[in-house]
Parts: structure tokens; C-alpha cells; sequence
């Protein structure tokens, strides 16, 4: 069987830090045609507003995972569908690559490895609290991603490769190298997604755009038109 992944063009990311547009609910962010919604962020995340969200969603039928930040915030819900654990290619501090998660293999009950896979991630704006974070090099040409991309699924056997622009609308070349250097794994592209023309454009590239801030800034309408961009792609 391969996984759920392969088949999804369009991916929402909520942030449980960040409310929804006013008059918004849980099941209209659902209803908006996304393959998945993924809960995450980088700032100010608690256990308690993962679960708020998690539960909102899965009275919904769309595939739910949650991306967690750092060990102390994962949730542990039947609702869940799985858990997509970063891991920062570029990060300069080890931490984001390996050393939050030795922590993580230890949490109480250890981690659900038949729900669990890596993504790994190639951060690529210096602005973003990510990079910040990570400290990652975003200096990279396009070539750099592309070699980066080669060893995450060649060397670490990584079946998600994510390219990471958050905040910003990234490099098309750059996500394109990218995508020409995986064979089988599945090319995430996220960052700047904002309408139907955006999500198309890296949808072209990218076998799934990742839609963040867009729900919480536009809400779900601005949203539906990029799971059209992503589908037509
Ligand atoms: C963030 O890649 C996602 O992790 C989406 O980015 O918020 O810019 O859409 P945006």
C-alpha cells in the first residue's frame, strides 16, 4: 500500500496559536477540499491548544495529523491519523535534526511508530521563526537544494522531502530542482500560497502545496481556491 501521501496535492496547515477569520468554524476549514490537514507551529504551542484543535477537526472527514514542534507537545488521539515529525536538513543547530528527537523516542508510552514518519526539511527563508530557531544556512542555490533533497531520500531513506518558504512565496526553479532530484518520495512545497495562480504554480513542481497562514488571514474561500490551483496543477 503506498502512503496516504502519495495521493494528496493540497495539504492545510493550522496553526493552534492563530484563530480562524471571524464567522469561520472547524468544519468549514475541513469542507474546503484539502487531502489533509496538518496542526502545527512554531511559537507559543501547548499540548492543550493542539487537543482543542485536533478534537474540532475530527468530527470532520478529513485525514488529520499533527506536526509537532518540540516532544512536550504531542498529543496522543485516536483522532489522529498520524504524526509528521520535522527534521531540518539545513538547521545549523543539531538540536532541530536529530537531538529533539532522541527526546522524543522517549516520551511516556514511546512514540506510535505505525503512525509516525519524518519529514525532512529544507528551510529556506531566513525571515521565518523556523529558520530563526533552526538557525538554518538558507543560503542555498538551487543546485544546494537539490542535493539536499538527493540525500534526504537516498542517504535518510525519507519518504517526505518539504521545501520551506513560510511566510514567503519561494524560488519556482528552486522547488523544481528539488522535485527533479527525488525519485519516489513525495515533494512537500509550503510558503506564500495566497491563491488559485500560486498554488498551481508550485502545484506544478511540488506533489503537495502546504497552505498555512492563508486560513487564519483570508479564511476558507481564499483556501478553496488553492486546493483548485494544486488540483489543476
Ligand atoms: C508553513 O509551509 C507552511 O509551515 C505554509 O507557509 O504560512 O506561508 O502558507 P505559509
Amino acid at each position: 500500500m503506498s502512503a496516504p501521501w502519495a495521493d494528496w496535492n493540497h495539504v492545510l496547515k493550522l496553526d493552534p496559536d492563530k484563530d480562524l477569520v471571524e464567522g469561520e468554524t472547524f468544519e468549514d476549514v475541513c469542507a474546503t477540499g484539502t487531502d489533509a490537514i496538518e496542526i502545527g507551529g512554531t511559537l507559543g504551542m501547548t499540548e492543550e491548544k493542539m487537543r482543542e484543535v485536533i478534537e474540532a477537526c475530527a468530527a470532520h472527514d478529513v485525514p488529520i495529523y499533527q506536526e509537532p514542534s518540540n516532544p512536550s507537545v504531542v498529543v496522543d488521539s485516536d483522532a489522529l491519523d498520524g504524526y509528521l515529525v520535522p527534521t531540518v536538513f539545513n538547521a545549523g543547530d543539531i538540536f532541530w535534526v536529530t537531538g529533539a528527537h532522541k527526546e522524543w523516542v522517549r516520551i511516556d508510552g514511546g512514540l506510535d511508530w505505525d503512525r509516525t514518519t519524518t519529514e525532512a526539511y529544507i528551510v529556506m527563508n531566513p525571515e521565518a521563526s523556523v529558520a530563526e530557531y533552526t538557525e538554518a544556512d538558507c543560503d542555498l542555490s538551487a543546485d544546494d537544494v537539490a542535493a539536499y533533497a538527493e540525500v534526504a531520500e537516498k542517504m535518510f531513506g525519507q519518504e517526505i522531502v518539504y521545501v520551506e518558504y513560510s511566510g514567503t512565496l519561494g524560488d519556482p526553479e528552486t522547488v523544481r530542482a528539488a522535485s527533479d532530484a527525488l525519485e519516489e518520495a513525495t515533494l512537500f512545497y509550503g510558503g506564500g500560497i495566497h491563491d488559485y495562480e500560486t498554488a498551481r504554480q508550485m502545484g506544478e513542481h511540488a506533489d503537495v502545496v502546504v497552505v498555512g497562514d492563508l486560513v487564519h488571514d483570508e479564511g476558507v474561500d481564499a483556501v478553496a481556491e488553492t486546493v483548485a490551483g494544486a488540483n489543476d496543477a
